[in-house]
């Protein structure tokens, strides 16, 4: 005899690129949806794909206990959620937020009478449900809330808990996305210094992405700086040598008609630890400088 396992039933406020994609892993894996989008047309394709459609926010939430909003920011989620019953509900937030704004949100679910947990997207939707894309979730908040769902919270993407501090799965994502600007940055100057020459955008990418790759791995010797204290155990590229090789940098930029705007604020604190007498160190020390 074959026992079929009941799956849980989730309710999804936010029907947009992302939530779109959620849904879609929840029902492929045989979990019983409820969707509410503002936008009601959102909702057609997952209805014709099994899910059930709620008129209104209200209703979503009264549906599940699981409650999963996915919508564009902060205040939408304050508006979408405004006059739902959250009492007993277990109220997962992937809404892109600020820390305080994700601790802010788990006082306000806690005074309705709902647990909270908030959620950071380490993904973009076409990673959704594809296992070998990587993507995964952060997730903080409630540690009773996250184990008991951490099975369906795992279908989209992996599962990633990070403290019971609401706010820590927001500055996790923050924390990521702003070293990911930081390396887009990088390549945009990259790629601005070849584009006037006769060298192919499309030959430079893949060793620009090797580069990285390589250099990727120096955020473990970072961190143990940090974490000891000690910002000159084992420095192998000197922040003096590297000072001394801004002015190359600059003049590149300027010989290949391109703004300095991304690289020179990065010099600039380089050049300041220097003389604040961190020559021995590597550039560990500007991370200090950043933090007031
Ligand atoms: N898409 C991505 O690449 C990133 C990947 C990392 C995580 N982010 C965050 O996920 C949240 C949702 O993003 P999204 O891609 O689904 O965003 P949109 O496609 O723009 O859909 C926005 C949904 O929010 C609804 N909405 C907006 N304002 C309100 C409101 N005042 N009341 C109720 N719902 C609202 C919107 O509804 P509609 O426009 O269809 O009526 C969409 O459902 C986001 O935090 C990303 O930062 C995605």
């Amino acid at each position: 005899t074959q026992t079929t396992v009941e799956k849980s039933p989730v309710s999804l406020l936010g029907l947009g690129a992302m939530g779109t994609a959620l849904a879609r892993t929840w029902l492929a894996a045989g979990h019983p949806l409820t969707v509410w989008n503002r936008t009601p047309a959102r909702t057609t394709l997952l209805a014709a794909h099994g899910a059930e459609v709620a008129d209104s926010a209200a209703e979503a939430v009264a549906a599940h206990a699981l409650v999963v909003v996915c919508l564009l920011d902060d205040a939408s989620v304050e508006e979408a959620l405004a006059g739902t019953d959250l009492a007993g509900r277990d109220l997962v937030n992937l809404t892109t937020c600020t820390p305080a704004q994700a601790r802010d949100r788990a006082e306000w679910a806690h005074e309705r009478g709902a647990r909270y947990l908030d959620g950071g997207i380490m993904a973009v939707p076409p990673m959704i449900g594809v296992p070998a894309a990587g993507g995964y979730v952060f997730y903080s908040g409630s540690r009773e809330l996250f184990d008991r769902h951490q099975e369906t919270l795992a279908v989209p993407a992996g599962t990633v808990y990070v403290g019971r501090d609401a706010g820590f799965a927001a500055l996790h994502d923050m924390a990521l996305l702003s070293a990911m600007y930081g390396m887009f940055a990088g390549a945009a100057h990259a790629f601005a210094l070849i584009r006037k020459e006769d060298i192919d955008p499309v030959s430079l990418a893949p060793l620009l992405a090797d580069w990285l790759v390589a250099m990727a791995p120096a955020v473990h010797r970072t961190a143990e700086r940090l974490r000891t204290g000690d910002y000159t155990q084992g420095v192998v590229s000197g922040l003096a040598m590297q000072v001394a090789g801004t002015p190359a940098f600059l003049s590149t930029a300027e010989e290949q008609g391109v703004s300095p705007e991304l690289i020179r604020p990065y010099f600039e604190l380089m050049r300041r630890r220097l003389a604040e007498g961190g020559g021995e160190e590597d550039l560990t020390g500007v991370i200090d400088l950043l933090v007031r």
